[in-house]
């Protein structure tokens, strides 16, 4: 795993410019994780887009795909990752041993849990109030992400309505990394929102 400090994730619905015009241009500004999130496509035009996604994080960005083991596989993406209800970890490594597996949890046991299950990270959410995912519960809050990273030794990346303006915070509470979606996908450049979004995150790691 590459520095995570700044996580993208797609989403078809927000996006102006294109899924994959988005990653093109995220990873042009630096961008180093990437996650594939698509809800409704058939396998197939997933596996395409995802096998797109693949060649453009290439020597440059981890490729995670969200909840579809078999998009992962069909796809050489370099893991997955994985909520309530979806795919079990010990299936995931018995087809992909090498896979990076990213759990997402709410709190400090959920955590735990997860790095004891073999989470390779936990993604915790949503700080903030969002609604790019309707039925993502309540907030959980900055102080969450202090009691997470006590209660585990594998990266914690902070998600759930970060934006510009919160993001220097989500860092200073002591997530190893921040993962956006309508601030970037929505913004109307997305080259221009990954490096300021970078550059706010380097700034506010020096003080
Ligand atoms: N997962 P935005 S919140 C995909 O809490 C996702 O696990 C969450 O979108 C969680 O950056 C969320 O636009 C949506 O708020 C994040």
């Amino acid at each position: 795993m590459r520095n995570w400090d700044f996580y993208m994730v797609t989403d078809s619905a927000l996006s102006k410019g294109g899924v994959l015009n988005d990653v093109g241009q995220a990873i042009s500004a630096g961008c180093t994780a990437v996650q594939y999130r698509e809800k409704s496509l058939p396998f197939e035009k997933m596996a395409m887009e995802a096998k797109a996604i693949a060649a453009l994080c290439k020597g440059r960005a981890d490729f995670i795909v969200n909840d579809h083991l078999d998009v992962m596989l069909a796809s050489g993406a370099d893991g997955i990752h994985i909520g309530d209800g979806d795919v079990a970890i010990e299936e995931i490594k018995k087809a992909a041993p090498n896979a990076i597996i990213g759990v997402s949890v709410r709190s400090a046991k959920e955590a735990k849990d997860a790095q004891d299950k073999g989470a390779s990270y936990v993604g915790l959410g949503p700080v903030f109030p969002t609604s790019t995912k309707p039925d993502a519960g309540l907030p959980v809050g900055l102080s969450e992400i202090g009691s997470v990273k006590k209660a585990v030794t594998i990266p914690v990346i902070a998600i759930g309505g970060i934006n510009h303006s919160n993001v220097a915070r989500v860092i200073h509470a002591g997530a190893d990394g921040a993962a956006m979606i309508s601030a970037i996908v929505a913004s109307d450049g997305v080259f221009s929102a990954v490096s300021e979004a970078k550059r706010i995150i380097n700034e506010s790691r020096r003080v």
